[in-house]
């Protein structure tokens, strides 16, 4: 089995961090997709979506998705750790958190983000090269719901530890990506003190695996 990532980008982060709070260990492999790495053989006949994070099963299966990685990740191994929930209603509701934040944030600012700065240009849309234009309203778009998304998110987090209850869990680190991209994006979101102190408790967990 071998995984393969790009450090830096923000979902190869996701399933980085997911490993590093689970104790899962895979092998993984780097491309560097700013140099286009991804469209190179045998990367493109591995995930023909182009991008990164992707997982190579030793029966030669490519699953990508970096929530798809970690789902698969979590069930396969015998961790006491759990993510994704343990019961029913943990389960269903890690997952109601983890797609609001997906819908509302991460894959909105995503395209903000690349329809916002000038080395996106070319690359508006991920795993592509073309000249589909930037269009400076989708970034703008982006923050409108965003700051819908923390207005939400910063009361919801006023009554509870974690995104998803009283247990960290996948839906945090889709959530602290979130912050990252806002942050990415130059959002102000400097009234939302619950999602700053949410975002600050994780930061300081996450950099301690660095
Ligand atoms: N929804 C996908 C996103 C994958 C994705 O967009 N990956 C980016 C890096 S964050 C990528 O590989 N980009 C390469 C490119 O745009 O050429 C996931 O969560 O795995």
């Amino acid at each position: 089995m071998k995984l393969y990532q790009f450090d830096m980008a923000p979902a190869s982060k996701r399933v980085y961090f997911f490993l590093k709070e689970t104790g899962i260990e895979v092998p993984m492999v780097q491309i560097n997709v700013r140099d286009g790495d991804q469209f190179q053989e045998p990367f493109n006949s591995l995930n023909p979506f182009n991008c990164i994070p992707f997982l190579e099963l030793e029966d030669g299966t490519t699953i990508s998705e970096s929530v798809a990685i970690c789902r698969f990740l979590e069930e396969t191994n015998n961790t006491s750790k759990k993510l994704f929930g343990k019961i029913s209603k943990e389960r269903a509701i890690i997952e109601m958190w983890n797609r609001r934040l997906e819908i509302d944030g991460y894959i909105p600012l995503i395209n903000g983000i690349r329809n916002k700065f000038e080395r996106y240009k070319g690359k508006v849309l991920p795993g592509t090269r073309n000249d589909l234009p930037q269009v400076p309203a989708i970034a703008k778009r982006a923050i409108e719901s965003c700051r819908i998304l923390f207005e939400r998110l910063n009361a919801h987090l006023n009554t509870t530890s974690y995104v998803a209850g009283e247990a960290f869990s996948i839906a945090d680190i889709t959530g602290y990506e979130v912050v990252q991209l806002a942050i990415a994006i130059e959002m102000d979101f400097d009234e939302f003190e619950e999602v700053k102190a949410w975002h600050k408790k994780l930061d300081k967990r996450f950099k301690s695996y660095e």
